[in-house]
């Protein structure tokens, strides 16, 4: 399974970023906690250089907490800021403007040598798509949200959401594609859904998550389906089409449906909070 990209869209992506990420301080990187190296795209340390960067761990509430915490360390270590959310929870990013100022501190010190005080910290969103973007902004900017306007000579034609006298936040999030040049990453983001299944042969992909499962997570298909777990991934997929009574006509199982089913169950955090990627990996 070949998993490639709209490489046409990526470039005029690409430039579009670089040109929005001259007017902003810090850069507000999502990425998928269930697969944290596989959503970022390494272009963004490129593209974001000298720039403040907050990498946030989303979708969290679907990914294994304890690695959740190692991921967290890591990107710490490597010199970001982190936070680990569900962004359909106001709770959960409150706490990010806080954060926004912290690693922002150093810009707003220097702006207040220079007489500047009281200007707002500019951020941008990126991520890959389907990470959750849109549902950060929209809970971050809540209902207090309002769009500041064009700034004609500043801004020409660009949106600025006013989160609060302190920061304002680019409106259109940047659009990364991630990197295939691993076949894993491509596979990995089937997984979690941010590919359109029509493109995909989800009976690999099944296959490919089933290996994944039993060597990261033993014991969770077992639990779920009441099967008996071993190497053969075919018998395996068998199996869960048995007891969810997935057959054909003439009473054949049916491996699609059940591979389909097996997707669905780990992508709605069915099987359990997983992740995929490791830090230690
Ligand atoms: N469980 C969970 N789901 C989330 C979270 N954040 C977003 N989602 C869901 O993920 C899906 C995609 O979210 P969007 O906000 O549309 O993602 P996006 O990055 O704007 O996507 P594009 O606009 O396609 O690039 C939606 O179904 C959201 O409800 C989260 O923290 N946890
Ligand atoms: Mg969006």
């Amino acid at each position: 399974m070949n998993i490639q990209w709209y490489p046409g869209h990526m470039t005029k992506a690409r430039r579009m970023m670089q040109e929005d990420i001259k007017l902003i301080d810090i850069v507000i990187e999502l990425v998928d906690a269930r697969v944290p190296i596989s959503s970022k795209n390494p272009d963004i340390d490129e593209l974001a250089k000298g720039k403040a960067r907050l990498i946030l761990l989303n979708k969290s509430d679907l990914a294994d907490k304890e690695q959740t915490k190692a991921w967290e360390s890591y990107f710490k270590a490597r010199g970001y800021f982190v936070l680990a959310m569900d962004s359909r929870n106001s709770k959960n990013v409150k706490a990010v403007t806080g954060v926004i100022l912290e690693a922002c501190k150093e810009k707003i010190e220097r702006d207040r040598k220079r007489g500047i005080i009281n200007r707002p910290v500019r951020a941008m969103i990126v991520g890959i798509p389907n990470v959750g973007k849109s549902t950060f902004i929209n809970t971050l900017a809540g209902k207090a949200c309002t769009k500041t306007g064009n700034k004609p000579g500043v801004t020409k034609g660009k949106q600025w959401i006013r989160l609060n006298k302190s920061v304002e936040l680019l409106d259109t999030p940047g659009i990364l594609w991630p990197k295939f040049e691993d076949q894993s990453v491509g596979q990995k983001l089937a997984m979690i859904g941010s590919i359109k299944d029509d493109i995909l042969d989800l009976r690999e992909l099944a296959w490919l998550l089933i290996g994944l499962l039993t060597e990261k997570y033993p014991g969770v298909l077992q639990k779920r389906y009441t099967i008996h777990e071993n190497n053969d991934k075919m018998n395996v997929i068998e199996q869960i089409a048995d007891v969810r009574n997935c057959r054909l006509k003439g009473n054949e199982p049916d491996i699609d449906k059940a591979a389909r089913l097996l997707l669905d169950d780990f992508r709605s955090a069915k099987l359990g909070t997983i992740t995929l990627d490791f830090p230690e990996e």
